[in-house]
């Protein structure tokens, strides 16, 4: 049976997916917590907590109360700090987080250049060498023209300072605007020793092979991951993207429904079972504050149970109001 197969090499040595789930408590309790790996508060919970596994997000959320987020592992969890990257390890898994001012390294290409680079430098003196997801917030994403728009940029410093670290596969990402200081990039990742799978979705372009008018570098990421036990797929940011074009400009509700089908044809291509349940914790990216309820509704309706976070977040093609993140297990 593929279940006790699969159980068998967990037990065998492969590392049990992170349990990634939103909690009511404050962040200092979390933290508290055996195998706690990294806590997060978003928006204005800037909580002041000095600990390498505490992140502000810099998006605000739509949800009062707003949860944290918290990563637990299996085991004792390390954790330190590496030139501007806070990092902790346990159980086999990695994270690695940091926050540069754009200032400090001439704009949003340098310092994406700069974060991919000190990441890359870190994860090369770790055991967790497999990178299997990264988040990216930027702050006013959508701002300036053509290939000089601050997530184009974004993405030909990260390029550069990605080098040929991924040229074996990307990992699964999301990129999204904050509203915080405006010159903050954030970037956090989860690696682990072992090598994960990555997914494509059947009804998009891969997007490292976006055609030219999407910007001189193509986005470097895949539509999901496998974690390394099989356990759990990590869903990359999914927006009402077909083929390689935004569908449904300027409809909220058409564009979640092209999501929820993008994501339903990503857990098929990697092998899930179909739909999301309460063990499975999303988040929703919306553009406009003022559309979280039909979000909320929406969702409501058709993930019935299932924990989703609303922020305020800018997806990086400015003619798409939403987009969708998150986790299933298995
Ligand atoms: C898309 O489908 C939406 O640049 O890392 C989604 C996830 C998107 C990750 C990234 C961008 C990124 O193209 C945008």
């Amino acid at each position: 049976m593929l279940e006790g197969c699969e159980s068998r090499r967990a037990e065998g040595g492969l590392v049990r997916a992170p349990r990634v789930s939103y909690r009511l408590n404050d962040a200092a309790t979390l933290l508290t917590e055996p195998g706690a790996l990294a806590v997060f508060g978003f928006g204005g919970s800037a909580a002041g907590i000095d600990d390498p596994r505490w992140s502000h997000v810099p998006l605000e959320a739509l949800d009062a109360p707003t949860p944290c987020e918290l990563w637990l592992v299996d085991g004792p969890v390390q954790h330190g700090h590496h030139e501007a990257l806070r990092w902790s390890a346990g159980g086999g898994w990695l994270f690695a987080a940091l926050e540069l001012d754009e200032r400090d390294h001439g704009g949003p290409a340098g310092a994406a250049r700069v974060a991919y680079a000190q990441l890359r430098d870190f994860i090369r003196s770790r055991d967790e060498q497999q990178v299997l997801r990264i988040w990216n917030y930027q702050g006013a994403i959508n701002q300036g023209d053509g290939d000089t728009e601050r997530y184009k940029l974004f993405c030909d410093g990260r390029a550069e300072g990605c080098g040929d670290w991924f040229a074996h596969g990307y990992p699964a990402a999301t990129a999204i605007g904050h509203h915080g200081e405006p010159h903050l990039l954030q970037v956090y990742l989860l690696a682990s020793t072992h090598a994960g799978t990555a997914v494509e979705n059947p009804r998009q372009v891969s997007a490292w092979r976006y055609p030219r008018q999407y910007g001189r570098t193509s986005p470097g990421f895949a539509r999901a991951m496998r974690l390394p036990a099989q356990d759990a797929l990590a869903i990359s940011g999914t927006a009402a993207v077909v083929g390689h074009a935004s569908a449904h400009e300027g409809d909220l509700a058409a564009q979640l429904e092209e999501i929820l089908v993008n994501l339903e044809a990503l857990l098929a291509s990697a092998g899930m079972p179909a739909g999301f349940d309460t063990q499975a914790p999303l988040k929703a990216y919306v553009r406009h504050p003022a559309d979280a309820p039909r979000v909320r509704e929406l969702l409501r309706q058709r993930l019935p149970g299932v924990p989703v976070l609303l922020l305020q977040g800018d997806v990086c093609r400015s003619e798409l109001l939403v987009e969708l993140d998150g986790w299933r297990y298995a």
